[in-house]
């Protein structure tokens, strides 16, 4: 008996000490390598839940689950190594409050184009981006993803703006309802994509940008890279859709364009396209003119969607003219706009021929819409969309695009066989 009763003390000291040092190695896990090891595992039952889920299966595994919270999704191994060779970036300003139509926009995108590329998204924020917005939009894109905080001075009013005459101005705008006139985060957003985003630190070791909004969506295939075609071209500014500014968001814009264009008369481009801006008759037998208090017809080339030469804005001559407007204060006491801002830019400085208008990329930003015209690009671009919907704005009176073929011309890229 005495030895059985040593044996079962040993034993029960043996349980202990092996409880013990489970409890301790667990204390140890706790910390870094404990989360790995849960990061992994979870990693692996996801991996086995994506590859080996079979919906006809009866006794399938569960995919609803609330047992995680953190952010452990993003499967580092993921193959997302950039296939086309331009030096692009895909760039998105936008809020936390908008992931879902960020993720829609990106959706459509990816799979209209970017899938095949790889090309890797910039996103933009006034604020820092949630762990949620990170993780949703790294696991939508297909190539690498970073995330940017903008610097107060690039994004809020600057002090040289008067506080009493911007209140005042606000309010006065408000009053006759001016489209996002009582908005200050609406003037901050137009500063910011008329003068810095180009300057951000993520995008200065890009030469190209896509500019993407939230909710936007592309209806044909692209079947081409749109940055090698600016590239080889030397196109340096694309655009979709071209339509008419409200003329009270920018009364002083065109009169201090010219200002700063009699000050720097170097800088206006031989070959500009100063007609696009000042035709204002598009149709010779329309019944609609616009009537403008000064020479500017008020066409703009739309910006929410734009391809384009980084290197252009950070030109002497953009970043001149960026500076002028920015001190005559029209982005605060007035509401301009960064398309109309860009455009004037684009007009004045650049040859016509470095901007192209891509009437094949059929593209939706509510209200409006690009569909291409020709039922061959519809069909073997895979196009949904309806030409003869009242968003496609093309050839209706308020589009500039026909304005614009009369001074860019009409020139068909396909037909130089270029892409
Ligand atoms: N981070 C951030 N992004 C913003 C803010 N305001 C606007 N944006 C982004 O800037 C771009 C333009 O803003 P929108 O609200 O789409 O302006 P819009 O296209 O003129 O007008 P709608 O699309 O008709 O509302 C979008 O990509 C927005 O997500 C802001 O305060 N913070
Ligand atoms: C991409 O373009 C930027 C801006 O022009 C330049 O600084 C950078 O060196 C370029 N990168 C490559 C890989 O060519
Ligand atoms: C203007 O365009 C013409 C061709 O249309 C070209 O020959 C000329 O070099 C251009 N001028 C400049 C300064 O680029
Ligand atoms: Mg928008």
């Amino acid at each position: 008996m005495r030895f059985f009763q040593k044996v079962l003390v040993v034993l029960t000291c043996g349980i202990a000490i092996i409880l013990q040092s489970t409890q301790m190695v667990r204390d140890k896990l706790s910390s870094v390598a404990y989360e790995q090891h849960l990061r992994l595992q979870y990693l692996q039952s996801l991996r086995s839940i994506q590859y080996t889920y079979d919906p006809e299966q009866i006794f399938r595994p569960k995919l609803a689950s609330n047992s995680y919270s953190q952010k452990i999704l993003i499967d580092e191994n993921r193959d997302d190594v950039q296939i086309g060779m331009e030096n692009a970036t895909i760039i998105m300003l936008v809020r936390n409050s908008e992931l879902e139509g960020a993720l829609s926009a990106m959706r459509s995108l990816e799979d209209r184009f970017n899938k095949k590329y790889r090309y890797p998204w910039t996103f933009l924020n006034d604020v820092p981006f949630t762990d949620e917005f990170i993780e949703a939009t790294t696991l939508m894109a297909s190539g690498t993803t970073e995330y940017g905080l903008i610097p107060s001075e690039e994004w809020d009013r600057p002090p040289h703006i008067d506080e009493a005459k911007f209140v005042q101005c606000m309010a006065d705008m408000v009053e006759k309802e001016v489209i996002y006139g009582f908005s200050e985060s609406y003037r901050n957003m137009c500063r910011f994509n008329s003068g810095y985003f180009f300057r951000q630190q993520l995008v200065n070791k890009y030469e190209w940008y896509m500019r993407v909004e939230p909710d936007v969506e592309y209806y044909c295939d692209f079947d081409y890279d749109p940055f090698k075609v600016m590239r080889l071209n030397g196109k340096k500014y694309g655009f979709i859709i071209s339509i008419h500014e409200y003329e009270e968001t920018i009364p002083t814009l065109y009169d201090t364009t010219m200002d700063f264009f009699e000050l720097n008369p170097q800088y206006l481009h031989p070959n500009n396209s100063l007609d696009f801006l000042t035709d204002k008759e598009p149709f010779p037998n329309s019944q609609v003119r616009m009537d403008v208090a000064n020479d500017y017809n008020l066409c703009h080339f739309w910006s929410n969607f734009e391809i384009g030469n980084l290197d252009f804005y950070r030109s002497e001559a953009y970043l001149q003219y960026f500076e002028y407007l920015n001190q005559a204060g029209g982005f605060y006491y007035e509401r301009w706009g960064d398309a109309p801002v860009h455009t004037l830019a684009a007009a004045l400085l650049l040859d016509k021929h470095e901007i192209h208008y891509f009437e094949d990329i059929g593209y939706f930003h509510n209200p409006f819409a690009n569909c291409p015209s020709s039922t061959g690009i519809r069909k073997s671009k895979r196009c949904i969309c309806d030409c003869s919907d009242e968003s496609v704005i093309d050839v209706l009176p308020h589009s500039c695009v026909p304005i614009w073929w009369k001074v860019g011309g009409k020139t068909f890229l396909k037909d130089k066989g270029v892409i």
